[in-house]
């Protein structure tokens, strides 16, 4: 069964692991402006994991179509306080960051793991990565955040997602880290249509032969509104059954705003799988 090191964290990867977001930016598509303050973030962080969030993932800068970026300074501002009292509390800690002087101040400040959706191209990311013990998300975007849902166009989507991320695990174990310390992500949403966020999902178990565990991220996403005709807010219950989906086909890591109802969730689909093992 593979593990996953985070820092001086080990998971087992014997049941799917639950990774809470913790938005700090005024324009999140979903949580945004409900979180304006460090204190209300860390809070909000604590009941997370009170809820049975096993990592919390602290961003800093909305990844949503079209959504401003925001220099390296501020975003350090914005996520740094959280990262450090979370850390204080214990808590194991992602950043959610593309941006190299992010991670390394995070890191320092007692973050476990990075979670890039550019998966360590900019330059100096999986240099300031591979330094640490820290463990790392790669996730597979096509274009950047400002113009990614701009007619994204693939030959075969599966194919070309599972490619780029095999070239991402090489660059990172050829920059010395082990696979002990990697995840990867299809990005769901990151210049994709409905129909190639479907075929990801339906597939994913060709991600999982890469041997690397497999995070979920569908909550709240616009696919789940496509599919039921819901706004955000009311996305809940699209989001459980597309996770759920996602782990019957292999995923090992889910990124969910409601952590309480994953876990929910997961109990059932665990205590089942138990069943059948016989374990
Ligand atoms: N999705 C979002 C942000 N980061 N990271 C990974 N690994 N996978 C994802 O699917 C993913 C991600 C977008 O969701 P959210 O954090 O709710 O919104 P925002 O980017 O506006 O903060």
């Amino acid at each position: 069964m593979p593990a996953l090191h985070a820092g001086s964290h080990r998971f087992s990867l014997a049941k799917p692991l639950i990774m809470g977001i913790v938005n700090v930016t005024p324009d999140s598509f979903s949580d945004g402006g409900r979180l304006p303050d460090v204190q209300a973030a860390i809070q909000h962080a604590l009941k997370l994991r009170e809820e049975g969030a096993d990592i919390l993932d602290v961003g800093g800068e909305s990844t949503r179509p079209g959504a401003a970026a925001v220099p390296a300074t501020e975003e350090i501002c914005r996520v740094l306080p959280v990262i450090e009292a979370l850390a204080g509390h214990g808590c194991v800690v992602s950043v959610d960051t593309m941006k190299p002087e992010v991670m390394r101040a995070a890191l320092d400040a007692g973050a476990a793991m990075v979670n890039d959706v550019m998966a360590l191209r900019a330059p100096g990311a999986l240099e300031a990565v591979a330094a640490s013990g820290a463990a790392v998300c790669l996730m597979h975007m096509l274009g950047a955040p400002q113009s990614m849902q701009q007619a994204p166009c693939y030959a075969d989507v599966v194919d070309e997602v599972k490619q780029f991320l095999q070239g991402r695990v090489q660059a990172c174990e050829a920059a010395g880290m082990g696979r002990e310390r990697l995840v990867i992500d299809p990005g769901f949403g990151f210049g994709k249509t409905l129909e190639h966020n479907l075929a990801l999902l339906r597939h994913l178990n060709c991600l999982a032969e890469l041997n690397v565990p497999v995070l979920a991220g569908l909550s709240r996403k616009s696919m789940l509104g496509a599919l039921t005709g819901r706004g955000v807010e009311a996305r809940e219950f699209a989001g459980v059954a597309a996770h759920l989906a996602a782990v019957a086909r292999g995923a090992r890591l889910l990124r969910v705003h409601n952590v309480a109802a994953m876990r929910d969730a997961l109990a059932i689909w665990n205590a089942v799988e138990e069943q059948q093992d016989g374990t």
